[in-house]
């Protein structure tokens, strides 16, 4: 346990420094650059369930410092999903999110949001990433 910490502790920290020294050029031309961390952080972290509002389900994820926050996200299958992409700061190359498997992708800038909907039909996972797919997220369908 102590040495996981210490590891993403490690992690953390030089991710930080290397977004940090990103930050120095155009954040849109250091796509992925300083975002491994994102990776160990979407295994640790737990699915944030969506909300049912009027029988879809909805959640909004921030863009924000080259990752997706939640980037764990769980649904139940057979019922809609619409989830929210909404922009904040030093986005990167996140500012683009591509669904492969439902063949969607949108763009967006911030301040501003966008919406994916789709259906999930069965239990399993639906990934998420940015255009080169080294930002990644995922929904669970249970
Ligand atoms: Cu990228």
């Amino acid at each position: 346990m102590k040495t996981k910490t210490l590891i993403s502790l490690a992690i953390a920290a030089l991710g930080v420094a290397s977004i940090a020294s990103a930050l120095g050029g155009a954040p849109d031309e250091s796509c992925c650059s300083g975002m491994s961390a994102q990776h160990s952080q979407t295994k640790n972290d737990k699915p944030v369930p969506a909300k049912d509002v009027k029988g879809v389900q909805t959640l909004t994820v921030t863009i924000a410092d080259g990752k997706y926050s939640p980037a764990l996200i769980s649904v139940k299958k057979g019922k809609p999903v619409a989830l929210t992409f909404k922009g904040g700061k030093n986005m990167g190359c996140g500012s683009t999110v591509e669904f492969k498997s439902l063949k969607q992708k949108q763009s967006v800038k911030e301040g501003k949001t966008v919406v994916f909907k789709f259906t999930p039909k069965e239990a399993g996972e639906v990934k998420f990433a940015c255009s080169m797919d080294m930002i990644q997220g995922k929904v669970v369908v249970k």
